[in-house]
């Protein structure tokens, strides 16, 4: 298989300028493409790794890559795929996230100054007189053909300001600007589908600097998408983050373990380098063991890798396990306090009776029903079941002498911290 023929078996092609002519021109010798990315926030997310690691695949196969971080159009604001109006963040706020984006690139990409970049299109744009910006480049961009773009077009009745109808102006330069790098040469822009119209300004743009017989190229993937038609990559609590501090390690592996059936092979394919054979086996064990979940988690395990290394992948994968059994006695407390980071708990200086106990975390409505789940040996302490009424829940006998974990039925629990 090419590159581009996996990328297609794998789902990740969604549009394309010359196709015919870039499966070409990537057999022939190695391309250099890019893929922006603004610091919005102050971590990547999930969203972004469909990109990142399609810079990845490239880069595995030979070709150059950059991954430029946005910190002059993240002051301006994309309007692509918003609703409304950014938040205007100040300059300093955006060079940090700035800093935080390279850093958390590096983890994926081998940034060596040769074979993997990291721009940062502040250099350019950051310079940039007024007048230069309009009679330079504005005066190659048709108001017509700016009005047409679905990202102004969504948006006119909503309300779109001046600032952020200019965002596509920025971006077409970074292309440019990179083209035209004698050292980069950089030919190609990748993103994701709603970058589109801002990609394809800039192809424009380079023609009409370059000439017409000037190669540019691009390619955009598909909007990540569940089986039911909703955005992937929010839960409740938000985004999920690359950065291990917004969402654990833990907390990742048990996203992508989640993954539905319907979804978890599309996902594989996306988020993953195993083979065509190694998904194409694991999509039969979806079809005739789905209880394994062997997909979801190989997906998991992908992800978490790749994401946060080997080790906390392990030590994931360990709390997910001991969880899922209620073997906890498996875990010390560091794990415990991974894997109840958002269950109820209850903080105490002293021993206190069991009884006492579920009452306060909210285990039993009172004192009877406390009793009552006792006798019927629906509650375990620290994975051992506990049917006296007397039973003291000590610091003595906590896990690392700082949890005790109860367990009520088969999956609510609590933690005590001592
Ligand atoms: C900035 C300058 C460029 C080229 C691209 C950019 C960023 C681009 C953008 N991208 C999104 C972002 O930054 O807003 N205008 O959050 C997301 N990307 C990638 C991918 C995606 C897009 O970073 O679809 C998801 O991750 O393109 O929404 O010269």
């Amino acid at each position: 298989m090419t590159l581009l023929e996996e990328l297609r078996w794998r789902g990740l092609v969604y549009d394309v300028i010359n196709e015919e002519e870039l499966e070409k021109r990537l057999e022939e010798k190695p391309i250099t493409l890019y893929c922006g990315f603004d610091p919005t926030a102050d971590s990547l997310h999930i969203g972004h790794l469909v990109p990142i690691i399609t810079l990845m695949r490239f880069h595995r196969a030979g070709h150059r890559v950059i991954a430029l971080v946005g910190s002059g159009t993240g002051l301006v604001g994309d309007p692509s795929g918003k609703k409304s109006e950014r938040i205007l963040n100040d300059e300093e706020t955006v060079r940090e996230w700035s800093s935080i984006f390279r850093k958390q690139i590096e983890r994926f990409l081998p940034i060596d100054g040769k074979t993997a970049y990291c721009m940062d299109n502040y250099q350019w744009l950051g310079q940039m007189k007024a007048l230069d910006l309009l009679r330079e480049y504005g005066r190659h961009f048709s108001i017509n053909i700016m009005l047409a773009k679905e990202s102004v077009k969504s948006r006119l009745e909503e309300g779109l300001t001046y600032l952020e109808f200019s965002y596509m102006i920025m971006q077409s330069i970074d292309f440019l600007k990179m083209y035209q790098h004698p050292e980069l040469h950089c030919e190609m822009q990748i993103g994701g589908q709603d970058q589109w119209g801002n990609i394809t300004s800039g192809v424009d743009l380079i023609r009409k600097i370059e000439g017409p017989e000037a190669k540019a190229y691009a390619l955009t993937m598909p909007l990540v998408l569940k089986s039911d038609g909703t955005k992937f990559g929010k839960t409740e609590g938000g985004a999920v983050w690359l950065d291990a501090d917004k969402t654990t390690p833990y907390e990742l592996y048990q996203f992508f373990l989640n993954t539905a059936d319907d979804d978890v092979i599309k996902f594989l394919k996306y988020y993953t380098f195993l083979s065509k054979e190694e998904i194409e086996s694991l999509e039969k064990e979806v079809e005739s063991a789905p209880h394994f979940r062997a997909a979801q988690k190989a997906l998991a395990r992908e992800v978490v890798t790749l994401v946060h290394g080997e080790k906390a992948y392990l030590q994931a994968k360990k709390v997910s396990e001991a969880l899922f059994s209620g073997n906890i006695k498996d875990l010390d407390a560091e794990e415990i306090g991974i894997g109840f980071k958002d269950v109820p708990s209850l903080e105490v200086d002293s021993d206190i009776n069991i009884i006492d106990c579920l009452v306060q975390v909210r285990a039993a409505v009172s004192k009877r029903e406390a009793r009552e789940i006792l006798k019927n040996g629906a509650v375990s302490v620290n994975g051992e079941i506990v049917k006296d009424f007397e039973f003291a829940v000590s610091k003595t006998n906590a896990i690392g002498g700082l949890f005790t974990v109860i367990r009520r039925g088969k999956k609510n629990y609590y933690l005590v911290k001592h």
